[in-house]
């Protein structure tokens, strides 16, 4: 398998993440979205990152689709989602919650990067969806005193509230710092320690040049 995206990406690190933990073997191309997009639109006209090569040759998109199918290769035992009934619900919730927060991160990154007049009505609405999700999972997590999410182990629930974190602690600390949010930081501490979160890191390195690397 292929994984191509680079790992300050929170979509492409949660699935670099869930490879390690499935002990799927795998390549790592960490292109652009900028410099390689050429390359990237010979794989996937979005031109988005994670995407991923199976090793058929069968071209995999987004990251909720590819991890589904990773669980899949890798087995009901190994799986990282629950298979059915209210736990599977409420890690699809959480996921669903830390993903697209991770996705308005992003886009508040390119409103101020890619626009000369960033609309300040799009800012307030991004950083408002940011803060009350972080309230809603900050919450969530505080009811419950498992190690995990959902219990002793670890799921992609957990990953892609992790990812989602960092991610914003990177590109906008504030956002991430202007909270009182212990169950979250205790949640982004644990996942951080381990070996597969710390071998599938990049720090954030922005610019507002198309030509530098996302
Ligand atoms: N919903 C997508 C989001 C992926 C995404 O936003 N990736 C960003 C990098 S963090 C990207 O490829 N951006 C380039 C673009 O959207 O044109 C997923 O979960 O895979």
């Amino acid at each position: 398998m292929i994984l191509i995206g680079q790992y300050d990406s929170p979509f492409v690190r949660r699935t670099a993440i869930a490879l390690r933990l499935l002990g799927l073997a795998y390549e790592h191309r960490p292109w652009s979205v900028w410099a390689d997009a050429d390359k990237l639109a010979a794989l996937n006209p979005l031109r988005r990152v994670p995407t991923l090569v199976l090793d058929d040759g069968e071209v995999l998109i987004e990251s909720g689709a590819i991890l589904d199918a990773l669980d899949q290769i890798a087995g009901p035992s190994a799986a990282l989602m629950p298979a059915s009934g209210p736990s599977r619900r409420r890690a699809l919730h959480v996921s669903a919650l830390a993903t697209g927060l991770a996705d308005k991160a992003v886009s508040l990154l390119y409103e101020g990067l890619l626009h000369e007049a960033p609309s300040q009505t799009w800012i307030a609405r991004c950083r408002a969806q940011i803060a009350d999700v972080l309230d809603a999972l900050e919450a969530e997590r505080a009811r419950s005193f498992s190690a995990y999410w959902l219990g002793d182990a670890i799921g992609h629930a957990d990953i892609a509230v992790a990812c989602a974190i960092r991610f914003l602690s990177e590109a906008h600390p504030r956002l991430w710092e202007g909270g009182e949010r212990p169950a979250l930081r205790a949640h982004a501490e644990r996942c951080e320690a381990m070996p597969a979160f710390q071998s599938a890191a990049q720090s954030l390195q922005v610019s507002a040049s198309p030509n530098a690397n996302d």
